[in-house]
């Protein structure tokens, strides 16, 4: 397994790449869509939040795709400060949205998906982190109410009673000029029907360009948010979303944190089904106490899930990914975000210590005990 650390769009920088040096990562996961632009109340030294039913921001330019060029500076500019892009996390709301809503630009959204994953290709970056979901990561609300009174996200109940408005996908604005109204509600079986549509269409695209298309579940894991359908909210979905299209291509950015809220099955089997199949392109690392609808993040540290168990397990199966710290508490200091990101990265590191180091004992005791005979 591989450290890294996720970084917003803007902080591609010579600084976060070195702060990523310092906390002890080899990789990066990379968020190019800029979910905190124009967003009313988002410090962008957090996770974006918004609070319980008001989006993240506003959704990028439409006819602006990343270009290949673009990619490849990226890439090497984080190779050139010493680090290694192990994925850029999400597509824009802008380039898909009718391919979530099943619209009338989505052939054109289509193609325009085929591109951005052939020129993902191009710039050697192996992996498409994206989340198939209506009303994204929404319905949750941040206070005080961690250790320490550290402020942490977390749900306080379910969010039903407002639906999404028009123009509006995936907690961001796409089009500002929608008439007002709201989006009618689909079935669980609808939404399933897009995601196989999407994934016959651009998979084998994904496999001509050596590129790893990969999914994060509905986070918070609920059947349903804002009267829309979640795709994967107990963990054996997974199983369902990587059979619609066998291939090396379809794979899993797995979230333990969104896992173990689920109310169904246990965090530790699903790391092991999932990491055995050899699904897991890369993980979100995050603790969590309690399950969906009442939660709350916590430190890595505290919280229901068994980390060392969890490492323990990748470990075991050979996942040979990357792992990066999923959200973290906010800390009391300056710099929240970075003292939240090196409190999590500092116990990754001790967790990958202590499993190498055990192995490499458990060999020393074997030669000592033949050396014995
Ligand atoms: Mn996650």
């Amino acid at each position: 397994m591989k450290i890294g650390l996720g970084l917003y769009r803007h902080m591609l920088t010579r600084d976060y790449y070195d702060f990523a040096l310092q906390a002890g990562c080899t990789h990066v996961v990379v968020h190019l869509v800029d979910y905190f632009n124009q967003g009313p109340s988002n410090p962008r030294n957090n996770q974006p939040t918004g609070s319980k039913y008001e989006p993240w921001g506003v959704a990028g330019n439409p006819e602006q795709l990343w270009t290949a060029t673009e990619l490849k500076a990226l890439r090497t500019g984080i190779e050139d400060a010493g680090l290694t892009l192990a994925a850029i996390e999400n597509l824009d709301p802008a380039h898909w949205h009718d391919i979530l809503l099943d619209g009338p630009q989505r052939p054109q959204q289509i193609e325009k998906v085929k591109t951005i994953i052939r020129r993902l290709g191009e710039a050697g970056i192996p992996v498409l982190g994206y989340n198939f979901s209506l009303a994204g990561v929404c319905g949750r609300v941040a206070a005080p109410q961690g250790r320490g009174h550290a402020i942490t996200v977390g749900m306080d109940g379910p969010a039903e009673d407002v639906p999404i408005p028009n123009g509006m996908i995936w907690n961001m604005i796409y089009d500002r000029n929608a008439p007002p109204g709201e989006l009618p509600s689909i079935s669980h079986e609808e939404l399933w029907r897009r995601l196989q549509r999407f994934l016959e269409e651009v998979i084998p695209v994904a496999e001509q360009s050596g590129v790893r298309l990969a999914a994060h579940p509905d986070d918070p894991p609920m059947p349903t948010m804002r009267q829309q359908p979640r795709l994967v909210y107990q963990p054996h979905m997974y199983q369902r979303l990587i059979d619609v299209a066998p291939s090396r291509s379809n794979a899993l950015e797995l979230c333990v944190g969104t896992l173990a809220e689920m109310t169904e099955g246990n965090i530790y089997d699903a790391v092991d089904q999932y990491s055995k199949q050899g699904k897991i392109a890369y993980i979100h690392l995050r603790n969590v106490v309690g399950k969906v609808p009442h939660y709350r993040e916590t430190f890595v540290d505290e919280g229901d899930v068994d980390m060392l168990r969890i490492l323990t397990i990748l470990h075991r199966n050979h996942f040979e990914g990357a792992i990066i710290p999923d959200h973290t508490p906010q800390m009391t200091c300056s710099a929240p975000w970075h003292a939240g990101m090196a409190h999590t990265l500092g116990f990754m590191l001790a967790a990958k210590a202590a499993l190498e180091s055990s192995q490499k004992y458990s060999a020393e005791l074997t030669t000592a005990s033949h050396g014995d005979q």
